[in-house]
This record gives structure tokens, C-alpha cells and sequence, in this order.
């Protein structure tokens, strides 16, 4: 008899980068610097004050580079012993790979590489900031590699096929107010084991087990 592995599919928000020190969207009321992030992680923002919104990203990569994937970021690595895991992510620090989860899918963008405002070609940007005057080599302004709001995700379909495809859900600190990505809990399956982890949540998917509190205790318990 094949040994077919159960399939975990993660999604997971804000909240599992927390206890790593990394802010959250809701915790601070989504303000920055007076800036509601609504307000700073969209096109326009960038278009009318692009040395804010680089400011804005500048400081959250250089917080994501101090920070170190916690005791939730491992376990969903370690998983990988017993699971077939994929980690689908609204993050877009790489906190998930630092751990050591190796199929990871970011659908709003990683802060650590830059993308040329004029097309998507996509560069590592190794720890530096990104100034106003910045250029691919193309010649167009760099920007942060991030997808801001009335832009399109990355990766949707993909994560759709996957959490039809999972044996084991585990919602992991997201509050499920940004879309699409909170769409994804409705394709889990009738038969699928379902879990959110949060430290609060408005409203608790249907089909879906809750276990409130922090992530970097719940997930280790929860896969232990
Ligand atoms: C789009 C990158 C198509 C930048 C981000 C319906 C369908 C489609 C779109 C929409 C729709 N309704 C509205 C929209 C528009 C919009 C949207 O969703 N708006 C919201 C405000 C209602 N969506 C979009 O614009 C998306 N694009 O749809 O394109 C299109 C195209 C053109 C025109 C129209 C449509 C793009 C959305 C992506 C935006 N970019 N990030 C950046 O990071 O700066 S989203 C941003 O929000 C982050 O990715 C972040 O992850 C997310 C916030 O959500 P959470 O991760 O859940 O974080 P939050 O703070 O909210 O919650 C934290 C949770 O953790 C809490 O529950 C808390 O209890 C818990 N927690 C805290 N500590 C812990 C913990 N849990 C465990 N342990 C702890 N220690």
C-alpha cells in the first residue's frame, strides 16, 4: 500500500509573524505613522507619494530582516516530516522560508525584492532600500515587489486547486477581511479537518474547529 501522506494546506496572516515582532494590520488599528495602511498599500498612494510609501516599505523590510521565524513558523516546517504542506500566505515577510517550509506561496508579495514598476520582472534586493530614482535596468522605477489594494493577487488559482486538494485546513492569525484570499476557507472540503488559529475573529468559518490563542503555542500543540 503507498504511503499517501495527508495533504496540509496552510493559510496563514498577520498574526502567525506577530510573536516574531512583526506588526499586524488590526493591532495597531492598520495605522503607520498617522498612515492608514489602506491609505499607504495602494497605486495612487504611490503615484501621489512614492518616497512615503517607499519609506513605509524601507521600514517594514528592515524589521522583517531583524526578525526570526518563531516556535509556529517551525512547526508548520517540521509538518513537513509527516505532511504533504503547502503554506499559502498573505505575508509578505519570508519569515515561513527562514523556518524552513519549502513550498510556499506568497499572494500579496514579498517586501524583500523589488519589481520593476513597468513590468514584472522581479528583483532579490539583498537587504538594501528602495529610493525614488531606483531603476531596473530597464530604466523604470523600482517598487516594492508587493500587491497593494485594487491590485490583483498572485497565485489565486493555485491556492484554490491546493485547499480543494487538502486532507488537513489550518487558518492561521488572519482576521479573513482581505479579499480575495478569504474566499479560499470556502473551498475546503465537507470531509476536510478545518482549523482556525487566532487570537480573536469576527465570524468562525463554517466547518471550521476554533482554537483561540497565539500561534506560536496553538500550532505546535495543534501538530504535535
Ligand atoms: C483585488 C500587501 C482585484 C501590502 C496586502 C472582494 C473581492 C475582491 C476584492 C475585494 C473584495 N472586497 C474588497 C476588496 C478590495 C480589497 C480588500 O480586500 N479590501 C479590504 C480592506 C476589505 N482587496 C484587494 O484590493 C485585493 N485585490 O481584489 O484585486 C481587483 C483589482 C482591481 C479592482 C478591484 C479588484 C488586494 C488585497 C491585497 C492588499 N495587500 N498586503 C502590505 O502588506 O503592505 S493586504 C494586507 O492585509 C496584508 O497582506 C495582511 O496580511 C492583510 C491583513 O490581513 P491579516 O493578515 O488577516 O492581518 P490582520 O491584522 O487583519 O489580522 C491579524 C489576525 O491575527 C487577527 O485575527 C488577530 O487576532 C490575529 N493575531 C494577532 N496576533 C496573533 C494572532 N493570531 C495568533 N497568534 C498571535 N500571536
Amino acid at each position: 500500500m503507498v504511503n499517501q501522506r495527508k495533504k496540509l494546506v496552510v493559510l496563514s496572516g498577520a498574526g502567525v509573524s506577530a510573536e516574531s515582532g512583526l506588526g499586524t494590520f488590526r493591532d495597531n488599528g492598520g495605522l503607520w505613522n498617522n498612515h492608514s495602511v489602506y491609505d499607504v498599500a495602494t497605486p495612487e498612494a504611490f503615484h501621489n507619494n512614492p518616497e512615503l510609501v517607499l519609506d513605509f516599505y524601507n521600514q517594514r523590510r528592515r524589521d522583517v530582516y531583524k526578525a526570526q521565524p518563531n516556535p509556529a513558523h517551525l512547526a508548520l516546517a517540521e509538518a513537513e516530516r509527516d505532511f504533504d504542506v503547502t503554506v499559502i500566505t498573505q505575508n509578505v515577510d519570508d519569515l515561513h522560508e527562514r523556518a524552513g517550509s519549502t513550498d510556499v506561496y506568497h499572494v500579496h508579495g514579498l517586501v524583500t525584492q523589488a519589481r520593476s514598476s513597468l513590468t514584472d520582472e522581479v528583483f532579490e534586493l539583498e537587504g538594501k532600500d528602495i529610493h525614488l530614482g531606483d531603476t531596473c535596468p530597464k530604466g523604470a522605477q523600482l517598487r516594492p515587489h508587493v500587491v497593494w489594494f485594487g491590485e490583483f493577487i498572485y497565485h489565486m488559482d493555485e491556492a484554490i486547486g491546493f485547499v480543494e486538494q487538502a486532507d488537513i485546513v489550518i487558518v492561521v492569525g488572519t482576521s479573513l477581511k482581505v479579499f480575495p484570499f478569504a474566499n479560499l476557507v470556502d473551498y475546503a472540503r465537507a470531509d476536510a479537518q478545518c482549523f482556525l488559529v487566532t487570537q480573536d475573529i469576527d465570524a468562525v468559518p463554517y466547518g471550521f474547529q476554533y482554537k483561540q490563542g497565539p500561534a506560536s503555542t496553538v500550532i505546535p500543540q495543534l501538530l504535535a
